[in-house]
C-alpha cells in the first residue's frame, strides 16, 4: 500500500466517531463495488456503505466479550418454529480499509429474552478489510433451528488484533443489530446501521422413520404368533 493511502486509512481509524454506545465505531475505506446477494433472513439492503468494529484503533479480535452480531427474529421472516433449519450464512467484503485479517462467525440459539445463549451452534472464519468479496459460509450439515436466533462477530483467540471489523449498511436502521464489549449477556442495539449478516434457511429436512411393509404371509406370521403367546399365558394362568 503506498505510504499516502497506508496515512489516510490509519488516520481515519484514529478519528473514528462513534455514534452510539462508548465502544461502537463506524470506520470509513474505498468502495470497490460487489453488493450482498446471499440470504433469505437479512436486514440489510444489500449495498455496504461502511465498517464497524470496537475500540477504533485496538480492536479486540481476541476477546470474546467483543461481539458484533445480528438478531434473527422468525416473525419477521414468516417463520414456524421447530420447522427450519440453517444451510447457508454471508457477509460482504467490498471496502477496502486498508486491513485484512480473519474473524469468526457464530451462529447461537435465542434465549427466549432477546440474548444469544451458549453453545455456539456453528461457526466459520471470515477474512474481511481489503475488498475481497461476499463471503459466503456453508453449513453441512445443516443446522436445525428451534427459535430465533443470533449470528455473532465475536472475538476469538489467536486472531489478528487489528482485523475486527464487519460490514455495515447505512442505509436504515432495522433495530436488529447489536454488539456488547461484556458478552453474551450484554448486547446493546446499535446506532449506526445494519450490521451485515445474512442467513439462508429452508425448511427442515426430518429424518424418514423405516416402517417395514408385513405383506400378507408376515401378517399372517405375526398373528400366529400372537396367537401363540396368548395361548401360553392362558396356559400360565390356568
Ligand atoms: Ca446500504
Amino acid at each position: 500500500m503506498p505510504i499516502q493511502r497506508r496515512a489516510v486509512v490509519f488516520a481515519v481509524l484514529l478519528l473514528s466517531v462513534s455514534l452510539a454506545g462508548a465502544q461502537e465505531s463506524m470506520i470509513s475505506g474505498v468502495p470497490e463495488g460487489g453488493g450482498l446477494g446471499c440470504g433469505t433472513e437479512f436486514y440489510d439492503d444489500g449495498s455496504q456503505e461502511s465498517g464497524v468494529t470496537l475500540n477504533a484503533g485496538n480492536p479486540p479480535a481476541t476477546d470474546p466479550n467483543f461481539i458484533l452480531g445480528v438478531y434473527f427474529e422468525l416473525a419477521d421472516f414468516g417463520l414456524t418454529p421447530d420447522d427450519f433449519e440453517l444451510i447457508e450464512y454471508c457477509t460482504p467484503d467490498d471496502i477496502n480499509f486498508g486491513l485484512n485479517g480473519a474473524n469468526t462467525l457464530y451462529v447461537h440459539n435465542d434465549n427466549g429474552a432477546g440474548f444469544p445463549e451458549e453453545p455456539a451452534l456453528h461457526s466459520a472464519q471470515i477474512t474481511v478489510g481489503m475488498a475481497g468479496g461476499t463471503e459466503i459460509l456453508p453449513v453441512v450439515p445443516p443446522v436445525p433451528l428451534s427459535g430465533d436466533f443470533w449470528i455473532l462477530n465475536r472475538g476469538t483467540a489467536g486472531q489478528d488484533t487489528a482485523s475486527y471489523l464487519l460490514g455495515l449498511d447505512t442505509s436504515g436502521l432495522a433495530g436488529q443489530s447489536y454488539f456488547s464489549t461484556t458478552g453474551l449477556g450484554g448486547v446493546i442495539a446499535s446506532g449506526l446501521g445494519n450490521y451485515m449478516i445474512r442467513a439462508t434457511t429452508q425448511v427442515a429436512s426430518f429424518p424418514v422413520i423405516e416402517v417395514p411393509t408385513l405383506g400378507m404371509w408376515g401378517l399372517v406370521t405375526l398373528l400366529a404368533a400372537l396367537a401363540d403367546a396368548a395361548v401360553v399365558v392362558l396356559q400360565r394362568r390356568a
